[in-house]
């Protein structure tokens, strides 16, 4: 049985302000106790046969997402792709995956060993896209990762959630630009991802995105528990194309920065 879309993004939500506190305060600062729009949600995987991009995307299609744009991350070794829903209301998704085969034989080496110990059935299961890892992993090869692929290191460590929900600053009331909404965060307290610039894209790329830096969060590592950065929250305007539609795509060269809000100092 599939869940309901509403039901399926409200467990998705609640899963991510688990490890993301700030996400609350975001709210409060932006929304001033008004429910927002979220413009899409973010998740990370492995390019192996039982965890690809298709395994996550398909709890989607099952409730009338699509596929749309693919986009390619040469030098993080990442590959992408987004979903969009007929009901302009819910959130687009973009999911990426780390191309495994070009990582060092012994990255290659951790990542497959977890998720060899994950269970086939996983996947499919109602609740994937909110369980988090099916894995044990220890802090050495967390820092292992870490030196070669802080995506692979932060998925090894977090798994299955949301890596990021994202205000639309177009459905907001009484906020209009980006510069606007930065500065609302960072007087909030927030750090905000500097990477590229704190505003990445342009009117003229149709998409202009910030982000804040992630909370960091304990993780039971196998051998040790340690605080590390979990998940952050993204603030997307987006602009019409010829046609007057908003443009409903990612841009590669923006999405390139936003991976790296997840960093740490
Ligand atoms: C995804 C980064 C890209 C966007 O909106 O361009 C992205 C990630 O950090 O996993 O979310
Ligand atoms: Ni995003």
């Amino acid at each position: 049985m599939t869940l309901a879309v509403s039901e399926l993004f409200e467990n998705i939500w609640k899963n991510y302000l688990a490890v993301t506190p700030s996400a609350i305060r975001v709210h409060e600062l932006l929304g001033a106790g008004q429910a927002l729009i979220n413009d899409h949600v973010a998740y990370r995987t492995f390019n192996l046969e039982k965890v690809g991009i298709d395994k996550l995307a398909a709890h989607l299609t099952a409730l009338g997402y699509e596929a749309k744009d693919e986009y390619h991350f040469e030098a993080k070794k990442l590959y992408a792709r987004h979903y969009e829903h007929a009901d302009p209301t819910l959130p687009k998704v973009f999911i990426s995956e780390l191309l495994v085969e070009k990582m060092s034989p012994e990255v290659q080496g951790i990542i497959k060993n977890l998720v060899e110990q994950m269970d086939e059935i996983a996947v499919s299961g109602d609740d994937f896209l909110y369980s988090g890892t099916h894995w044990q992993i220890s802090f050495a090869d967390y820092q292992t990762l870490l030196k070669e692929s802080e995506y692979a290191a932060w998925l090894a460590a977090w798994g299955y959630r949301a890596n990021h929900f994202t205000v639309s600053i177009n459905h907001l009331e009484g906020i209009d630009c980006i510069n606007q909404v930065n500065s609302i965060v960072r007087e909030g307290g927030f750090r905000l991802n500097a990477s590229g610039g704190e505003i990445k894209g342009t009117p003229e790329v149709k998409l202009e995105q910030s982000s804040t830096m992630a909370d960091t969060h304990p993780v039971k590592f196998s051998d040790r528990t340690a605080e590390i950065p979990s998940c952050f929250y993204e603030f997307a305007k987006r602009y019409p194309m010829d046609c007057g539609n908003l443009y409903t795509g990612f841009v590669a060269a923006s999405a390139d920065k936003i991976f790296e809000s997840t960093n740490q100092d």
